[in-house]
């Protein structure tokens, strides 16, 4: 490439969700958000992650509706299939294909080291099966397909981004440069939102405790409420201080709505006491939910419109995964067939 081109191509921004639940606020400012915000600038693709749900028992005819749920939150969030690449992760088979060759090249210590394995291993100790295990390597896969640029994650997935760039090098060092190096792309506040319940654990759409995330989809006084029931401690000062996880869960979210700092929040709230904050948080996250159900509700009642969108999708992505995917068989030395 010229050296003019090389500067003027677009990065590629690349990220996925599980279709595991409704989207919580954690995924929301830790990810999609920013997904949307990315969109004039790159190239973008966003994916639903419906083989990587496979890692733990799913319920057949519900992940089919969460499947489509979770697509049609995505276009609600503001992802546009004008201006991004959407589709459904199982619609394209190279993203199977290449995880296992991946898999191939990816050893069981550094797999056994994932964080995210040990938790859900433990979490699941009745399943913990072999996707559970190599599931970085299907992610790996999904990024260095598109070659990647930057993906927008929270901090939950920093580990296996940089399983996916040890991948990536050790696969160029054996046989020459075939994937970009993604970088992950974080974000300064919000990256880690926790639990309401438990706010040593990080927000999850999987727990089974409802009160300890919010979703997208809460109405107001369901917002309010969660925030009412939200666990602090037993001090009564609103402060940015270690050990104080409730408080600094909350005000971390109330400064991603405001952006305000932590210091100007202590300001606000100082005199007062935990109730008129834990309200003023909810009061602040209400809006945006309400934008995003009123667009949910549109999508989700045309079925012929998200199909065709996903179908599109599909194709797109197909097409240019397979140019990658071509390289990686000549390379490792599968045997061509056409
Ligand atoms: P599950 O409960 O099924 O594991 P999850 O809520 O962790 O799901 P994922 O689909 O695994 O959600 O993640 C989608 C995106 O949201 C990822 O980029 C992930 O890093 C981000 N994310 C997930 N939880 C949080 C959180 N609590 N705070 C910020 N970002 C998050
Ligand atoms: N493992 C991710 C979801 C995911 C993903 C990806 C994110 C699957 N493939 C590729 C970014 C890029 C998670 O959030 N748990």
């Amino acid at each position: 490439m010229e050296e003019t081109e090389k500067a003027e191509r677009k990065k590629v921004i690349l990220s996925g969700i599980q279709p595991t639940g409704v989207f919580t606020l954690g995924n929301y400012i830790g990810a999609v958000k920013n997904w949307g915000k990315m969109q004039d600038e790159y190239h973008c693709a966003y994916f639903i992650a419906d083989l990587h749900s496979l890692t733990i028992r799913q319920d057949p005819a519900a992940l089919r509706r969460q499947s489509l749920d979770a697509f049609a939150l995505l276009l609600a969030c503001g992802i546009d299939p004008e201006k991004s690449l959407v589709f459904i992760q199982s619609h394209v088979p190279t993203h199977s294909e290449l995880s296992w060759v991946l898999s191939c090249y990816t050893q069981f210590g550094e797999l056994s080291r994932m964080t995210q394995f040990k938790d859900k291993s433990a979490r699941h100790a009745d399943n913990v099966n072999a996707g559970l295990f190599t599931y970085p390597a299907l992610m790996a896969a999904d990024i260095l397909l598109y070659q990647a640029d930057m993906v927008p994650v929270g901090d939950d997935q920093r580990q296996h981004l940089e399983f996916t760039r040890d991948i990536a090098t050790r696969f160029n060092n054996l046989y020459g440069s075939t994937f970009k190096l993604p970088e992950a792309y974080i974000p300064k506040a919000g990256a880690r939102v926790m639990s309401l319940q438990e706010p040593t654990k990080k927000m999850s759409k999987s727990d089974e405790n409802q009160n300890a995330f919010i979703t997208i989809l809460d109405e107001p006084n369901v917002i309010i409420n969660k925030f009412k029931r939200a666990v602090t401690d037993s001090e009564k000062e609103v402060r940015f201080s270690e050990g104080k996880d409730g408080i600094n869960n909350l005000m971390t979210i109330y400064s991603v709505f405001t952006g305000k700092t932590m210091e100007q929040i202590e300001a606000e709230f100082e005199g007062k006491g935990y109730g008129d904050f834990k309200l003023a948080v909810g009061e602040v996250v209400v809006e945006e939910p309400r934008e995003v159900r009123e667009n949910f509700k549109r999508y989700i009642a045309d079925k012929a419109y998200l199909e065709q969108v996903y179908r599109a999708g599909a194709e797109k992505a197909a097409a240019i995964s397979a140019r990658t995917m071509t390289k990686v068989k000549k390379k490792v030395g599968l045997l061509a067939s056409l």
